[in-house]
């Protein structure tokens, strides 16, 4: 999947490469690479389609920087865009003015709810913010025991009813709980559910009713792929949403569901999950993100390939020159610059 994504920004590079400008003509074939390769990274199609017509109006506005090749300003103009879609920067997790501050998880099934508010609840102690997890799902066997493990991992209370009680007194409770004991923010853990369950859904809005969250977290596992879309906008439809969590980054998953939870409900992702353990929680960065759709690393290779192949092509034209002694000073200055990037002649004149 790598491969065929760093091959299809080759060759949308490649339709840019030797044209000295970037033209109508030249964008609508580089947009349609830049479109397959989104799609292969997992964008939804509705997203996709806003995302190229986006690009194609900022390629076709942009200037021509000089010493910038139309295929890397190109490629600049895609990375900037999905930066800007994914928000630009890092948005932290809500605090209240007056503690505690209440966290709502949400999500489908085994998609990482209860990970990550083990994984929050350390992100928060290193902040030296205390809290407390409430374990509110009742139906699926051992998820309080999960939860309870996990706290004792990382020494953080869990606020338990047993699985005979109702999700939402639980929730009810655990606020009153959280709130005699001072603890700074509040974290529910809720119960995994289709999002076709009305019931499960009707249940989490009662939660939310009760609890009045400052934060509701969708968490959304990263494979989930072109789903990411219809999910977070039923999501936020039901319930609403303040943010989101992306989890299980450490997969060979692109990301593309990043670009889709943002531009449908406009709420950032705060987080990505990076693996099974407590510890496996980073802020988003736009940015990052963005190279790691765009296959980044891929492509600066690519850039600097270019650059060689670039450089190389000037060079023999040089040599054609000189043999045919139509070498004059601007093709001097251009040779010093040459010799200066390359160290040395030796290569190309025998
Ligand atoms: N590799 C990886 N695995 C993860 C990550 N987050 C969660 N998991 C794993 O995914 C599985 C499900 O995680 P849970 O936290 O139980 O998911 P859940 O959403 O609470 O599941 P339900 O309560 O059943 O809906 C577990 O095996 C976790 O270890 C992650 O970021 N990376
Ligand atoms: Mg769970």
């Amino acid at each position: 999947m790598f491969d065929a994504l760093s091959e299809r920004l080759e060759s949308a590079w490649k339709k840019l490469r030797g044209q000295d400008k970037i033209t109508e003509s030249n964008i609508q074939e580089a947009l349609k690479e830049v479109r397959r390769a989104l799609l292969e990274a997992d964008v939804n199609l509705m997203v996709v389609k806003d995302f190229i017509k986006e690009v194609g109006v900022q390629a076709q506005g942009s200037q021509v920087v000089s010493g910038v090749k139309p295929g890397q300003q190109f490629i600049k103009i895609v990375h900037d865009e999905l930066v800007k879609v994914m928000g630009e920067s890092n948005v932290p997790l809500a605090e209240a003015q007056q503690p505690p501050t209440i966290v709502l998880m949400a999500g489908l099934q085994g998609t990482g709810k209860t990970t990550a508010s083990a994984k929050l609840a350390l992100h928060l102690q290193k902040e030296n913010r205390s809290s407390l997890l409430v374990a509110t799902d009742v139906y699926r066997p051992a998820a309080i025991d999960q939860l309870m493990t996990l706290g004792k991992q990382i020494n953080v209370p869990v606020f338990e009813l047993g699985k005979d009680a109702d999700p939402v007194e639980i929730a009810r409770q655990g606020i009153e709980y959280g709130k005699a004991q001072g603890i700074d923010t509040i974290i529910i853990d809720t119960a995994g559910r289709l999002q076709i369950d009305q019931n499960m859904m009707a249940e989490l809005a009662q939660i939310k009713e009760t609890v009045q969250p400052h934060e509701t977290l969708l968490v959304v596992d990263a494979m989930t792929g072109q789903e990411a879309a219809t999910l977070t906008q039923t999501f936020n439809d039901r319930i609403g949403i303040t943010g989101a969590i992306l989890t299980k980054m450490d997969g060979d998953s692109r990301g593309g569901a990043a670009l889709s939870i943002r531009r449908v409900s406009g709420a950032p992702i705060k987080f990505v999950g990076v693996g099974e353990k407590v510890e496996a929680l980073q802020p988003f960065y736009p940015e990052r993100m963005a190279s790691r759709i765009l296959g980044m690393g891929d492509i600066l290779t690519l850039v600097e390939k270019a650059e060689e192949e670039f450089d190389i092509a000037d060079a023999e034209k040089m040599q054609e020159k000189i043999l045919e002694a139509k070498f004059d000073f601007t093709d001097f200055l251009k040779q010093t610059r040459l010799m200066k990037n390359m160290g040395s002649l030796g290569g190309w004149l025998n």
